[in-house]
């Protein structure tokens, strides 16, 4: 990665832990989340990090909820754009019900390589739960990105690649900000980042206001960003985002002005090493 060098824009369009009575702009349905996956890659996503909900926006992992919803994104995006399905889901499920959706073989899914508190809660990810998850995302033949709330998880990432569980390249996920994990500040992103192998991908989420500042530092340093209503709902202080997709305009703003190319689908697809696809 360099600094001039296509910068992907992952969307995190729904997550589990935001509702609508935070934000309107939560899209909870298949059709909603297909309407806010489209407008997100036609502003320049071409990562759609996936959650779904129950109707009532209970945050769910079930397998048919995923399906409706991956097909409804299809018919709208075609089948170039990414798919990453969560399988951290919400905290206090377990492994099972976390790895529904990666029985439809999507084109991505999250792995977190570590236990943190997460608020007032525990995001419980036991090196068992791992490697459990791990092998149901190599069965399944999908490519995992590496979510990282604290630095033991790059090192804990890293004893698995000694170990042969996982390889390089991976492409991780610096999430800064969340209260229990590593907090969210230029100097982190700088340590965090140096501790990866040098032919790793890195992209980073900011949580809340602090979103915004460390996708331009991503951008300034050649990394990747992830914005979204998952972690921010906010455009402006005091002013909330119309829709994840008003975020991922924001961070091609951000690019133009760096003078970094914002990466097709096809071309992140490349940059990640997975297959390619042509538009229908
Ligand atoms: N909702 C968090 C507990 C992921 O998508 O893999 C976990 C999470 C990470 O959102
Ligand atoms: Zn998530």
């Amino acid at each position: 990665m360099t600094t001039k060098s296509p910068v992907i824009i992952t969307a995190a369009i729904c997550g589990a832990e935001v509702f609508k009575t935070d934000s309107p702009y939560v899209p909870y349905t298949a059709d909603e989340l297909a309407q806010e996956a489209a407008a997100c890659v036609e502003s320049g996503a071409s990562i759609i990090h996936l959650h779904v909900r129950k109707e009532d926006g209970t945050p769910s992992q079930d397998r048919d909820l995923f399906d409706k919803a991956i097909k409804a994104i299809r018919s709208r995006v075609g089948p170039v754009a990414i798919i990453q399905v969560s399988t951290g889901g919400a905290v206090g499920m377990g492994v099972e019900e976390r790895c529904q959706p990666l029985e439809l073989k999507p084109d991505m899914a999250t792995l977190t390589t570590g236990t943190v508190n997460f608020g007032n809660d525990v995001f419980l990810n036991d090196q068992a739960s791992i490697e459990a998850i791990l092998s149901k995302i190599q069965a399944n033949n999908v490519t995992p990105e590496i979510e990282v709330f604290d630095t033991g998880m790059v090192d804990t990432s890293l004893r698995m690649v000694r170990k042969g569980l996982l390889s390089t390249p991976l492409h991780y996920d610096f999430v800064m900000g969340v209260p229990g994990g590593m907090g969210a500040s230029p100097e982190r992103l700088d340590f965090v980042r140096s501790l990866i192998p040098e032919d790793c991908t890195w992209t980073v989420a900011g949580i809340g206001r602090h979103e915004l500042p460390l996708a331009q530092k991503a951008i300034a340093d050649g990394g990747h960003v992830r914005v979204g209503l998952e972690d921010n709902i906010y455009i402006r202080k005091g002013e909330l985002a119309e829709g994840s997709s008003a975020l991922v305009r924001e961070v091609v703003q951000y690019a133009q002005q760096a003078g970094r190319p914002v990466a097709s689908p096809s071309e992140a697809r490349k940059l990640l090493g997975l297959p390619p696809k042509a538009q229908a």
